[in-house]
């Protein structure tokens, strides 16, 4: 006899009680059966991820008006509400026992009173609704970087995202042992408005319990706040990294094609919004993952996955021109779910996509037309910059064959991007692993974007990229990727990379296509193919292989006027951010390993010299005089 199967007995139908009785694991039965008692669920539905029970979980999120379908087979649209249109900073917080405190830059809350909260509001959030239990793996399965997760949520959208974000996980919870370890995540929209979204905002809560490895998500349904696996369990992800020793990352995975049919494989950190997806998508090269990367040490070789085995991509500035890859995708028959777009005669439009947009149509702010005005008097866009698609990566003619190998790819290179106007040039490379992971990783520094709710433009320090994730001492972090690379015997090489460097006159100094330039650059600097120049920040490409290069890659002539406007350093800034990054970890961060400033402070001290001998703007070619 099982208490928690007998209860949830009455909410299942026959097939359903039969899915749930065949996984051995009692603790899969205490959540759903809690879950579906807080909630008050009036049914369960357990999906075994067959190809009947995904149909079901599509035709649902249709039938409930989560979902609508577009002209194209396949393509359906969803809106999330007015202010529930990304990552909420505010509303997620970590549940923390008495007499612990996390890290300063950490949102936190008393666990006793953060769970009495967020249970409330659950309380009787899924009276007369379906509670959807999903099984999903991260990672490939049957592989040392499987984790299992479960997610409870009363939301078919997310269900459905669920299915083209992530690997299955049904039959590997049927064939695991009773003791088995799996991520929680508890999710519910709250109460609808008549357009099925979130109607409380103002109550939404997304908190994290890293005591039971649980999450719960109340009042909100944008994908990066309700899908746990996106970045809630990724949180959990990176402190069962902390204890066990191995990395998980807020980065794409790669292959890089070099000459000779050769495959490098990198993975690359930037925040969102700042150019990861697109990097990841390159045509001619091959895209293992987008978003988030787990690495371990395996045989003495880094390894990599991708966790996801989908993509929930920024659909802005998508063009036929840039974007080829995706763009293809977004207009042939499919599977794909567009997020906050705008609509009009059952076909999706969004900023940027270069083509002729409506003037009218229907977009996360209801009935919609140019000029249309918010309560506060501000133009409501066509579509929200935050606006997303969210397709399966197979669904991508240049998806990587390694994509669910249970080894992972062997990570040759990584690369740190932020959204930097001022100091870092195009692409450097660093001295060594522990310089890279300095002062590109741990000094990434960006401006805010419209993936989070807030203020945009506002530049931050974003280590590693991770910083809205991190859920350990940030010191701490930066201190297990110097370890981890004392773990490998051959490190991989680690480069800065910035899309967004611009000119005195604040015009951006880069196509958005050099960035294929600067990878094939990287794959041939991982085997040592050709030189660089050694500056104070890192080593830059020398001129006359990036001319080829531009030639090669993407046709153009590459000037060196181009080149050195681009590869200038610039002490000021350099300096200056460095200080900033100083400044940064001593007063926010405890546990900062003194290599970080060491470090810091080595590259200030050669960017003074370097202006004491050439001035404050210097020309790459001046450091091989
Ligand atoms: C990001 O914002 O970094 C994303 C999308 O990848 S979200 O799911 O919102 O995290
Ligand atoms: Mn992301």
């Amino acid at each position: 006899m099982n208490p928690y199967i007998d209860a949830l007995r009455p909410k299942l139908s026959k097939a359903d009680y039969q899915k749930l009785c065949a996984i051995k694991i009692p603790k899969v039965h205490e959540f759903i059966a809690k879950s579906a008692d807080l909630c008050n669920a009036e049914h369960v539905f357990i999906c075994s991820d067959s190809p009947e029970d995904k149909e079901y979980i599509r035709q649902q999120a249709i039938e409930h008006k989560e979902e609508q379908k577009l002209a194209v087979p396949g393509h359906t649209y969803h809106f999330d509400g007015f202010y529930d249109q990304g990552r909420d900073r505010k509303a997620t917080k970590y549940l923390v026992p008495k007499r612990v405190f996390l890290t300063k830059a950490l949102n936190q809350i008393d666990r006793q009173e953060g769970l009495a909260e967020v249970k409330s509001i659950l309380r009787d959030s899924m009276t007369g609704r379906t509670m959807i239990a999903r099984f999903l793996s991260l990672g490939p399965t049957d592989s040392v970087f499987t984790i299992l997760g479960l997610q409870c949520t009363d939301s078919w959208y997310v269900a459905h995202s669920e299915d083209l974000l992530y690997r299955s996980g049904y039959q590997v919870f049927t064939k695991s042992g009773s003791d088995t370890n799996f991520l929680r995540v508890v999710h519910s929209a709250g109460k609808l408005t008549d357009r099925m979204v979130s109607a409380e905002h103002d109550k939404k809560c997304i908190y994290i319990d890293y005591m039971d490895n649980t999450i719960y998500s109340v009042n909100t349904q944008y994908a990066g706040n309700s899908i746990g696996f996106k970045k809630l369990a990724f949180r959990l992800a990176i402190r069962k990294a902390n204890t066990e020793g191995w990395l998980a990352e807020h980065m794409m995975l790669m292959g890089v094609h070099g000459p000779g049919g050769r495959k490098t494989y990198f993975a690359g950190a930037f925040p969102s919004a700042c150019g990861k997806t697109s990097t990841a998508m390159l045509p001619g090269e091959t895209i293992v993952g987008d978003d988030i990367a787990y690495i371990r040490e395996i045989d003495g070789v880094a390894r990599a996955v991708n966790v996801e085995a989908g993509i929930f991509g920024i659909i802005k500035d998508v063009n036929p021109v840039d974007d080829t890859t995706i763009w293809d995708v977004l207009h042939k028959p499919g599977e794909i779910i567009f997020s906050n777009i705008l609509v009009k005669d059952n076909k999706p439009y969004w900023l940027g996509m270069g083509d002729e947009t409506p003037k009218d149509g229907v977009n996360f702010s209801g009935e919609w037309h140019e000029g249309k005005k918010d309560n506060t008097g501000k133009e409501v866009p066509l579509a929200h910059k935050n606006a997303r698609y969210a397709v399966k990566l197979t669904a991508l003619e240049n998806c990587d064959p390694e994509l669910e190998n249970p080894n992972g790819v062997e990570l040759r290179g990584i690369m740190y991007g932020g959204r930097d106007a001022r100091a870092y040039v195009p692409v450097q490379q660093s001295f060594d692993w522990e310089h890279g992971i300095v002062s590109y990783g741990a000094s990434l520094e960006t401006e805010t974007t419209f993936a989070t709710i807030g203020k945009e433009g506002v530049p931050e320090i974003n280590m590693m990229s991770i910083q809205d994730f991190i859920s350990i001492p940030l010191g701490k972090n930066v201190r297990n990727n110097l370890d981890f690379g004392k773990k490998v015997e051959n490190p991989p090489v680690v480069f800065g990379v910035n899309y967004f460097l611009k000119d005195v006159n604040g015009n951006y100094l880069n196509d958005p296509k050099d960035k294929q330039v600067w990878v094939k650059w990287m794959e041939l600097r991982v085997h040592d193919e050709v030189d660089a120049i050694k500056t104070p920040t890192g080593y830059v490409p020398l001129y006359e292989d990036l001319r080829k290069l531009f030639k090669e890659v993407r046709g153009v002539d590459y000037t060196k006027e181009d080149y050195n406007k681009q590869f200038t350093i610039r002490v000021d800034e350099n300096m200056a951010k460095i200080k900033r990054v100083r400044d940064f970890y001593k007063k926010n961060v405890t546990y900062t390993p003194e290599q970080v400033f060491w470090i810091l402070n080595q590259q200030y001290e050669r960017l003074l010299n370097a202006k004491e001998q050439f001035g404050d703007y210097i020309e790459p070619e001046k450091f091989l005089e």
